[in-house]
């Protein structure tokens, strides 16, 4: 079965008003129900592309779970709603594998990698120069590896790996996890499979669980691992059913009344289609260069990836040639993990200095004896706040656990109580700006301390925020960098973004380590960032509370600029994003005569963009969006689609291109749904395009 297949709804889904069957038809409207539960599910936990909001969701489940209530027959184990978790068992069963679950060997370093790849070719006695092994790459997830059995396609055991012979039947807490389907993708399943694959919880779900538990007085998780074996291994599945967990499948185990696929990519593609979610990191390369090259990229994405990984995993793709390959001490020599290095270090705390922000928020950083951390040097730790520091008891002096977290801003995680010295200094939070000598305050239920100078009297906060008005997402203008930055406003040369546009080629080239070309190179940019969008332009002026999403909504709300100047509290608040907090700060920004005067300079110093009326902008809310329809949808014509996008402002294009913003895929989408998934591109199906249209 095609992706595109799982995504369709099924017979007499929403809008399909001839075929919706009669409420009054029971077993129908069950059946179709579990089916419109599972495609959204799919749609989600497969395809990361949310089909329904969740209100919509709870809604279907809900009618199920009233319809299964007055009707127990209709009750049946793959029924999405016997996902709810049981009663406590008392102790979790014992499992015995059919095949053994294995571990990897592990590699650490480059030469274990080559050294991997050689052993592999000379077993598979591929002569040296021409014959490199097609191997498949995949991330190593940092989770807990799970046997999901499935019986003529229906989910009827899970077990823990255990030592590799026998696990723990937590089948009852898995039936709770909805990424994992309880009933496998149309088709014919086979009579039975062992899917194998780890769960895991994403960071984000992560750091909302760990809140609740705060919250609720209850013992905090270390990391997502954690906090995945502990919900898995519950004696009450009512508690996993309450964890967010996830699953990627990447392996198998027994298989019978199908033939095994005959490449490692091939299974995982096969899984895809049956609606078990896969890593979408996955690919294919060749020799032990590709691997690195592999390694590599994953490294340089792994801090963005929205789960811990602790490395990828290298496997021979050709099922034959891991069949030759074989296995040694419960693991397999035609695959290896390859690791990436500790990313957690100890080293000493020589000061404790504080930092100002854009906002002028004043953050505590250790400076530290340099030390090695997850493939770089780390002489710089963020404390975050004053109370962190407390809390955390860090001293001066103290030896402590540095941690690099998502790659960007190494932490202080812990002090080592054995190794305080008995000169350890605590810190003591500065009464004065370190740079522009304005006393610091602290509000009394915030937890940030601020220089009280704002950007007229602090540099380090017109560094901030010139930094933060040509970043990437905002003004978008490249090759004008922190250094560069701090020399402008250092040397008087900038004070405000309108200043940058006045920048000449002297005064730039006159700076350190700039040439001519370079300079000319941003002066290059900063011309192109003048054409730029609402959004962009409102998310670069930094009005505190106002993130990127924000300043889209805005944008897109009002239309122009003047209309959002103009805006009061109570228009501000019709705005999805906006609560009081942050229309109360859009206020005060726009109140400030400098700003105003800000604004107006840029836009004379040519600064634009493209401007909607207000009704316009409310009434077109697909304006500026190009949409490619393809395959056949269950009510709408092509034609009827097309007209109803053109309707709401947007374009419909013959084919999928970078410019692409949507592609709407009915039934037997075929090349323009992959060059869309090829591309990272919006796919959505009918219910999606009339949800977006019914949202406007
Ligand atoms: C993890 N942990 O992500 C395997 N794994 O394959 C991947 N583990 C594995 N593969 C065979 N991606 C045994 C274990």
């Amino acid at each position: 079965m095609m992706a595109a297949d799982l995504l369709s709804a099924p017979n007499g889904g929403p809008g399909n008003a001839a075929s919706v069957p009669d409420p009054a038809d029971w077993q129908a409207r069950a059946v179709w129900l579990r089916a419109e539960l599972d495609r959204h599910n799919i749609a989600y936990y497969v395809f990361d592309r949310p089909t329904i909001p969740d209100a919509e969701y709870d809604k279907l489940f809900g009618e199920l779970q009233a319809l299964e209530a007055a009707h127990p027959e209709l009750i049946c184990a793959d029924s999405p709603t016997q996902r709810v978790g049981a009663a406590p068992l008392g102790q979790f069963p014992q499992v015995t594998h059919s095949v053994l679950m294995l571990s990897l060997n592990n590699g650490f370093n480059e030469t274990d990698v080559i050294a991997f790849d050689r052993r592999a070719r000379e077993a598979l006695a591929k002569s040296h120069s021409q014959q490199e092994i097609e191997y498949a790459t995949e991330l190593k997830f940092d989770g807990l590896a799970i046997n999901l059995r499935y019986e003529h396609g229906v989910f009827t055991q899970a077990a823990t790996r255990g030592d590799g012979a026998t696990g723990e039947d937590v089948t009852e807490n898995v039936r709770t996890v909805r990424a994992i389907p309880l009933r496998l993708g149309t088709g014919a399943p086979p009579a039975l499979i062992d899917i194998r694959g780890e769960v895991l919880m994403y960071k984000t779900d992560f750091a909302r669980l760990n809140a609740r538990q705060r919250a609720a007085g209850l013992k905090e998780f270390a990391n997502p691992r954690n906090a995945a074996a502990g919900s898995l291994r519950q004696l009450d599945s009512r508690i996993t059913a309450r964890r967010a967990l996830r699953f990627f499948a990447y392996g198998i185990g027994a298989l019978e009344g199908a033939a095994l696929p005959s490449t490692h990519s091939a299974l995982l593609d096969w899984y895809c289609s049956m609606g078990v979610p896969v890593c979408i990191e996955r690919t294919t390369c060749v020799g032990a260069d590709g691997l690195l090259e592999y390694f590599h990229n994953i490294g340089q994405k792994r801090a963005q990836l929205p789960y811990d990984i602790d490395g990828v995993v290298y496997k021979v793709n050709a099922v034959a040639e891991q069949q030759k390959l074989g296995y040694v001490s419960r693991a397999p020599r035609f695959a290896l993990a390859h690791k990436f290095p500790a990313e957690e270090a100890l080293t000493v705390v020589q000061e404790i200095e504080v930092q100002v922000g854009r906002t002028g928020a004043i953050t505590p950083v250790a400076r530290l004896a340099p030390v090695f951390v997850g493939g770089v040097t780390v002489t710089n730790a963020t404390l975050h706040n004053e109370d962190e520091v407390n809390r955390k008891d860090i001293r001066i002096g103290d030896t402590v656990i540095v941690r690099r977290a998502g790659d960007v801003i190494p932490e202080v995680v812990a002090y080592v109580p054995e190794q305080r010295p008995q000169h350890a200094r605590r810190f003591v939070m500065p009464g004065k700006c370190p740079v522009c000598g304005s006393p610091i305050v602290r509000l009394e239920d915030e937890a940030i301390a601020r220089c009280s100078g704002g950007w007229i009297k602090c540099a380090a906060q017109r560094k901030g925020g010139l930094q933060h008005f040509v970043s990437r997402r905002a003004m978008d203008v490249e090759g004008l960098g922190e250094q560069l930055i701090d020399q402008l406003v250092d040397r008087q040369i900038v004070t405000t973004a309108a200043d940058l546009y006045k920048l000449g080629l002297a005064a730039l080239a006159a700076l350190d380590r700039m040439a001519d070309k370079s300079a000319r190179n941003v002066l290059d940019a900063l011309e192109k960032s003048k054409s730029t969008t609402l959004a962009r332009f409102v998310y670069a002026l930094g009005i505190r509370h106002v993130g990127e999403a924000t300043a889209k909504a805005l944008a897109s709300h009002f239309g122009t600029l003047d209309a959002l100047l103009q805006a009061s509290k109570a228009q501000l608040l019709e705005v999805a994003d906006v609560g009081p907090v942050v229309a109360d700060s859009i206020i005060e920004f726009f109140a400030d005569p400098l700003n105003i005067e800000l604004m107006a300079q840029l836009r004379a110093a040519g600064v634009h963009w493209k401007e909607n009326s207000t009704a316009e902008a409310r009434h077109r809310p697909l304006l500026g969006q190009t949409f490619v329809l393809t395959g056949s949808m269950p009510t709408l014509t092509r034609d009827v689609a097309a007209a109803m996008i053109e309707a709401a402002g947007g374009k419909v294009a013959g084919s999928v291109s970078k410019k692409t913003s949507v592609v709407v895929a009915g039934a037997e989408a075929g090349s323009k749904l992959a060059k869309a998934q090829e591309l990272g591109i919006t796919i959505i199906d009918e219910a999606g395009l009339l949800d977006l249209l019914q949202q406007s």
